[in-house]
């Protein structure tokens, strides 16, 4: 048990990390992650990127909001490619973040505070500046080259020739996900950039070393891990080639390039290897932990196999479902968003682990644009209120919710200008590939300034002042501030009653401190209003019902069983009207632009 912790804490001697023990007493359930990326959270060194020490002196800020876990993005070090998603040494922390000690420094800080540390676990592939990649590249007989996915070339071809990688699969991050090594003439395999070579988790040498590194850090005091792309780590070893991705109107992908994805999503022993895991990592520890996998591509029937806790494999999943519903064939062709289909999809995972397994609730991250930005409206005039809305809607599910820095202050897109504006990885080798197939660079540009990773990774405003408080004044920081930090910042928020920052203080204050809110059964109600997003929770005769309006105009609508709900009490509420309320006498829920109302009442006795 983390040190000083809350009295949310399960027994000391639970076995923790897709525990044992009834759905009421594991802590997760009660809790609510806070996500720090690092280099842009807080720059304590004044090189422009922020570090352990920048974190340590905004610990207040998260004790303020109430929040039980940080879940720390990646500060191992790494030649960040990919912002530490790329890491060179598993053991230890990239200068540019700070040192070991400052990491030891931050696990007893947040413990005195009764918080818990998750770091991010990265094993689905390893930098290409990794030891164990040198070793597996210097020579075919090297002992480790099979910790990675070694291939000839395909059958016929030359090496280096055009067509000549061993799939036709393409990396997430543009281009085929094979690089040739000149040394050896073979191509490994990378489905993120070249130089995130993934590792073959087949090898149970490989296997083993993820795992003792893993208990090295549960030995340091760390809580548990964020394990990134965790559903890739199971490929079909045999590697077919991947269905070539229809593109707009069915044409075929202009790359020429297959989707191998039914390849490793998923793949044949994920279950299998996660159990392992869990075994040889969590068991028999005597503390609670927690474990969230990132799983792109997982369905509820897959995500209520990883997360039933009888299997012991993790506690929950990020799916990704509800962030690609606005996607089009690719998540560069943005769509406008369809209510219903966001419903629809938050329904079904909130049904399909109803009984069994748990979800991990989510808008945001920093692999995705803002959300007031994106499903909001971040005009001055609705941006508060969207917020709140918003927010209000996620923590009021069913599930684990997660903060990302920023959000609790209705941080919205950054107003990129140019190319020279971006920096992440994916954008800018989407913008090359693009611009090669023959689109326009400013049609290129408005996708990215919409969509891009970029948007959740420029600096958290701290307050008015130059670089918002991230960086001192005379420095100038990895990535530009929002200009919009002038008013939009965490100093003119923390006391302000009604700013975004205290709702969300609110909302996770009702997860700690009302039991329905964490455990209450979930009823989607008005499940094709293309407006109103609402549903009931209920646990032991306490029922919520939650309305919001999901728009910039006014709503109107017939709640279903809305008369007994007209006198109920008003728990939360906020939005753009002088007072937002709940339902009528007459049973119709009438909400200003971004209303929105949690009401409580006991259930009608049988
Ligand atoms: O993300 C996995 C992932 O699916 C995303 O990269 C996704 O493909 C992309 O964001 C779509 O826009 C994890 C990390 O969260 C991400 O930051 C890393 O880049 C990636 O894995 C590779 O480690």
């Amino acid at each position: 048990m983390a040190g000083g912790a809350s009295a949310t804490d399960s027994a000391p001697d639970s076995a923790g990390g897709a525990a044992e023990g009834s759905a009421a007493d594991v802590w997760w359930r009660t809790a609510v992650v806070y996500q720090v990326y690092p280099r842009s959270f807080a720059d304590g060194d004044g090189d422009g990127v922020g570090d352990l020490r920048g974190i340590l002196a905004h610990l207040d800020h998260l004790s303020a909001l109430g929040v039980d876990v940080l879940w720390l993005s990646p500060i191992y070090p790494s030649p960040q490619e990919d912002n530490g998603y790329d890491i060179s040494d598993y053991q230890g922390v990239d200068p540019l973040f700070g040192t070991l000690d400052e990491l030891d420094e931050l696990i007893a800080a947040l413990h005195a505070r009764g918080m818990r540390l998750v770091l991010d676990l990265v094993v689905n592939h390893t930098s290409a500046a990794h030891p164990w990649f040198a070793a597996s590249r210097s020579s075919v007989d090297d002992p480790r080259r099979d910790w990675y996915w070694w291939r000839p070339p395909r059958p016929g071809f030359e090496a280096g020739a055009p067509g000549a990688e061993p799939t036709n699969w393409r990396s997430f991050f543009s281009g085929p996900a094979w690089t040739l090594d000149e040394q050896t003439g073979e191509y490994y395999l990378h489905l993120f950039a070249a130089g995130q070579p993934d590792l073959n988790w087949e090898n149970p040498r490989v296997r083993e070393a993820v795992h003792a590194m893993m208990r090295w850090w549960l030995d340091r005091g760390v809580d548990g891990f964020r394990m990134d792309v965790i559903n890739f780590i199971s490929k079909d070893p045999t590697l077919p080639d991947g269905r070539a991705v229809p593109g707009p109107g069915g044409s075929i992908a202009p790359d020429g390039l297959g989707d191998g994805s039914a390849s490793f999503i998923c793949g044949p022993r994920i279950h299998e290897f996660l159990a392992e895991m869990h075994r040889a990592v969590f068991e028999r520890r005597g503390r609670a932990f927690l474990t969230v996998g990132e799983m792109p591509g997982v369905t509820v029937d897959e995500a209520r196999l990883f997360t039933d806790p009888g299997r012991c494999e993790v506690d929950m999943v990020f799916q990704f479902e509800h962030v690609g519903v606005d996607h089009g064939a690719t998540k560069w062709e943005v769509r406008p968003l369809h209510l219903p289909a966001l419903k629809a999809i938050m329904a079904r995972w909130q049904a399909g682990l109803a009984d069994a397994g748990w979800n991990s609730l989510y808008w945001s991250n920093h692999d995705q644009p803002r959300v007031v930005s994106r499903f909001g409206d971040d005009r001055t005039e609705y941006r508060a209120a969207s917020a709140k809305g918003l927010a209000t809607v996620l923590h009021l599910h069913r599930g684990t919710p997660y903060v990302y820095q920023g959000e609790e202050l209705g941080m919205a897109n950054h107003p990129f200008a140019s190319i020279e504006d971006f920096r992440d990885v994916e954008a800018l080798s989407h913008y090359r590939t693009a611009l090669g197939l023959g689109e326009h660079p400013s049609a290129v540009l408005a996708a990215m300034r919409a969509v891009s990773r970029d948007n959740g990774r420029t600096p958290m405003q701290w307050d008015a002042g130059p670089n918002a408080g991230f960086s001192r004044p005379d420095v100038r920081p990895w990535i530009g501030v929002n200009p919009d930090h002038v008013t939009v910042n965490a100093a003119a928020q923390r006391d302000d009653p009604s700013s975004v920052f205290t709702h969300y203080r609110r909302l996770v204050e009702l997860r700690h401190t009302q039991p329905v809110v964490s455990l209450g059964d979930f009823t989607m109600l008005l499940a094709d209003d293309v407006q109103v997003y609402a549903f009931t929770r209920e646990l032991d005769g306490v029922r919520l019902l939650v309305l919001a309006n999901w728009s910039s105009t006014d709503a109107d609508v017939e709640v279903p069983d809305g008369v007994a709900w007209a006198d109920a009490e008003l728990l939360l509420a906020s939005g753009t009207s002088t007072e937002p309320k709940g339902p009528d006498a007459d049973g119709r829920w009438r909400g200003g632009a971004w209303d929105a109302v949690v009401l409580r009442r006991p259930s009608v006795p049988a």
